[in-house]
């Protein structure tokens, strides 16, 4: 296993974890379950799933960028950002014609939930009445409605919800001691207190991580317990494979071993049990084999349509291929 961002950092603010005493899972813990044999860990992850969720139901979500591009934050993995050379140009907000038609779509193809992503250090105010607007066009049509637009303070989160967000996703990404070796523009803590203002907005929360990163298994469990540990955990865990994009600092890192992907995700599922556990970017680059051995770890939601926010997913007849062939069920929006 390679260590390339295991050098210690120096945090720009120390981090505020709750006392070790209240801690549901020290990171120990959550080592000792990566380091399981795999037929143990997967058993223990199967009982986990079934006992809070039908294993054969799938949450279909569809992304789309409202805004990509020229982010000013300097996130290691991200095209996105105006640091690295990927040749992805900056456009402007999105229509809420556009973002319509891409509601439809997505809702005749089947998907249930549907996240706008903005390439956004965070959102100024005029940016936040565009999006609230959004919200309501995704509310309009019967789909779950999630945003994920970069930092956010508590009055943004209350305008959010009150426009009918249900989800906002923001990722812790990496473990605390990692972080400062991906990103140098933000520090953890403003991560946590964004997803504070969004809990105490009565918003569902959406946060997970990247996997992949030249991280150790350390390192892995060190963010699955950041995120089990929060007070209550998220609803909704994204785990992300690094899709490496030409151009960003971490283009040539090596390959993971699929199977310590799927660890990730079993452990997840253990941790954070009612969470909607959800097999983020990476798909269309792990195979077909890889992700089903992720819906057997416990992973019960996709990212659905042929893009991600820049870069490639599945195609959805593929997907729909896959989920027939494996007889998943997917959850249908209301209207
Ligand atoms: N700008 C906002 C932010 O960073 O919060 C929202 C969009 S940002 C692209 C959302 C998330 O996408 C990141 O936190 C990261 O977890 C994920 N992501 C970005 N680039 C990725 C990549 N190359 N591989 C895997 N995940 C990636
Ligand atoms: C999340 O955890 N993954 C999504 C979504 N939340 C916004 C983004 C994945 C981005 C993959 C690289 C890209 O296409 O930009
Ligand atoms: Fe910007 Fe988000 Fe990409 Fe970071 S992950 S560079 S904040 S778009």
């Amino acid at each position: 296993m390679n260590t390339a961002i295991e050098a210690p950092v120096t945090l720009h603010r120390p981090v505020k974890s709750a006392p070790a005493t209240e801690q549901r899972w020290p990171v120990a813990e959550v080592q000792a379950l990566l380091d399981l044999p795999f037929p143990e860990l997967m058993h223990r992850a199967q009982t986990v799933h079934r006992e809070h969720h039908d294993p054969t139901q799938m949450e279909l979500a569809t992304l789309l960028s409202i805004k990509t591009g020229g982010c000013p934050e300097d996130c290691g993995y991200c095209p996105q950002s105006v640091h690295h050379e990927t040749g992805v140009e900056a456009t402007k907000m999105m229509t809420p014609e556009a973002v319509r038609e891409a509601v439809l779509g997505a809702k005749a193809a089947g998907a249930s939930r549907f996240c706008m992503g903005a390439a956004w250090r965070a959102p100024n105010d005029r940016d936040l009445e565009k999006v609230e607007e959004l919200v309501r066009v995704i509310k309009d049509e019967g789909l779950e409605a999630c945003c994920t637009l970069g930092m956010l303070t508590g009055d943004q989160a209350q305008r959010l919800k009150g426009a009918g967000l249900d989800y906002y996703n923001h990722n812790l990404d990496t473990a605390p001691e990692l972080y400062g070796n991906v990103i140098t523009t933000r520090d953890y803590q403003d991560r946590l207190d964004t997803l504070g203002h969004v809990r105490e907005a009565g918003i569902h929360v959406c946060s997970g991580g990247i996997v992949g990163m030249g991280e150790s298994r350390a390192g892995r469990a060190g963010l699955i317990a950041q995120l089990a540990n929060l007070a209550p955990y998220p609803e909704s865990v994204p785990i992300n494979h690094l899709v490496k994009v030409p151009g960003t600092p971490l283009a040539d890192e090596p390959d993971l071993d699929p199977l310590e992907f799927v660890r990730t995700v079993a452990v997840a599922r253990i941790t954070m049990p009612k969470a909607k556990v959800r097999l983020s970017a990476g798909r269309r680059q792990m195979g077909e084999s890889t992700q089903v051995l992720c819906f057997l770890a416990g992973a019960n939601s996709i990212f659905y349509g042929d893009k991600l926010l820049v870069t490639g997913n599945p195609d959805v007849e593929a997907d729909q291929d896959l989920l027939a062939r494996t007889g998943m069920h997917t959850t249908r929006a209301h209207a």
